[in-house]
């Protein structure tokens, strides 16, 4: 098949762009290698930026978001016995973030496909982008015994850290950056109205914690544990007492606690791969970088390559203009190391580091002591919590 436009991946980067080309009359075809219910089943961020939820509005699959996402416009730090509050609408100027989970998002997405007659084939194996440096690319896949091909203009990389985008770049072109975290985040979804209308991000000498929300009454908490911990060594009653440990005791007092019917390991780690373009590639949201969820700034770094793509792209087909595709890369990366940096600051002030030293320790109160200190600096966290501009 021949189409303008060819995204490999179906998470949240590569829907939304879809969408959002489609939208504008560019014809593209998106190829995701597991099924729907798999994609849907996975729970990751619930955290979206002002920017993020815009893009969804455009791509007119902001209806429900703006119906069952809750917008906060603050959230809390518990730390050394006592619990601070973030004014993001005060220190943003007037931004503030939407609560509402990747998987609603992302049906969301699949669902606007539907509507518009995207062109989305699941279960596609073996996905293989062809010829990037030259103006024929091509993209073949396998559906059961048959070798299929999608010749394009473009392809676009949105398959995740583990795609095979990254991987089509020659090793001698590509520069990898990582940072692995020597702990991960037990996460567990539950059913039970949450214990605070706004995120509490806590930091104890045990380690860290975190209680978010899906819903009010779908709850989200994550605890720091050591790389080596399983999923299986952790009952349910095990996780609720040592979350409670890790919150001042007034929050802990009034946790409602159930089963869990979500409960996984996610490593820490930083990544960037440079650059986001090779040929007729480019990479956007996961499948060039990764950042520790401490800060939200996961899904959200994808936004901002994801706008820069759509406008480049319109840019090319509307006006022959290629400016935004030749300077996607180096502009899409500004943005990704400002959201690194951040990820990187608020996971090293908040957690607790085997190799630690006791200085180490008073560094971290002391950050916290001159964040509620100071107006500059709340007005720092704030604007990156929100999103720094497109
Ligand atoms: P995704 O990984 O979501 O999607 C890539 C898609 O490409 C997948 O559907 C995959 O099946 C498909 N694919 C892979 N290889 C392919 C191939 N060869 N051919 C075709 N398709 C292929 N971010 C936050 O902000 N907050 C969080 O709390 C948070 N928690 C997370 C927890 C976990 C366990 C993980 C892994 C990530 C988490 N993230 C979080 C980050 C996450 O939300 C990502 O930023 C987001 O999924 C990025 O979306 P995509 O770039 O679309 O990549
Ligand atoms: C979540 O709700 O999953 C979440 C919220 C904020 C974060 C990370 C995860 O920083």
């Amino acid at each position: 098949m021949k189409t303008k436009v060819c995204i490999i991946g179906g998470g949240p980067s590569g829907l939304l762009l879809s969408q959002l080309l489609h939208l504008k009359g560019i014809d593209n075809v998106l190829l995701e290698k597991h099924s729907r219910e798999y994609v849907l089943a996975r729970i990751r961020a619930g955290v979206l930026e002002h920017g993020f939820a815009k893009l969804m509005r455009e791509a007119q699959c902001g209806e429900r978001m703006d119906r069952e996402g809750e917008i906060h416009e603050g959230f809390f730090i518990a730390h050394d016995g006592r619990m601070d509050r973030v004014d993001l609408h005060k220190y943003s100027g007037g931004n503030s973030v939407v609560v509402y989970g990747q998987t609603e998002l992302t049906k969301d997405l699949y669902e606007a496909r539907d509507r518009t007659g995207g062109q989305v084939i699941h279960n596609a194996e073996d996905v293989k982008p062809h010829d990037l440096t030259s103006s024929t690319p091509y993209v073949t896949y396998r559906r059961g015994d048959d070798i299929e091909r999608v010749d394009c203009d473009y392809v676009i990389g949105a398959d995740g850290f583990h795609g095979v985008s990254r991987k089509s770049i020659p090793k001698d072109v590509l520069k990898e950056y990582e940072k692995v975290y020597p702990f991960g985040w037990l996460g567990v979804l539950s059913r039970t109205k949450p214990v605070s209308p706004e995120l509490i991000y806590a930091r104890h000498e045990r380690g860290f914690a975190l209680c978010s929300l899906r819903s009010q009454v779908l709850s989200r908490y994550y605890i720091q544990v050591p790389l080596t911990d399983t999923v299986e060594q952790w009952s349910d009653d095990a996780f609720w007492a040592e979350l409670k440990r890790r919150l001042p005791d007034e929050v802990a007092a009034r946790m409602v606690t159930g089963p869990s019917i979500e409960k996984s390991i996610a490593p820490l780690r930083s990544f960037v791969a440079e650059p986001m373009r090779w040929g007729n590639l480019f990479l956007a949201g996961d499948a060039a970088h990764i950042v520790p969820p401490t800060g939200a700034r996961g899904l959200n770094s994808a936004a901002s390559d994801i706008y820069y793509l759509y406008h480049a792209l319109l840019a090319h087909y509307q006006q022959g203009d290629d400016s935004g595709l030749e300077n996607y890369s180096a502009k899409a990366l500004a943005r990704v190391w400002k959201a690194q940096r951040f990820s990187w600051w608020m996971t090293t002030l908040l957690h607790t580091f085997p190799d630690s030293i006791e200085y180490d320790r008073k560094l971290q109160q002391t950050d916290l002591a001159y964040l509620f200190s100071s107006e500059a600096a709340q007005r720092s966290l704030a604007e990156n919590y929100v999103g720094l501009p497109f």
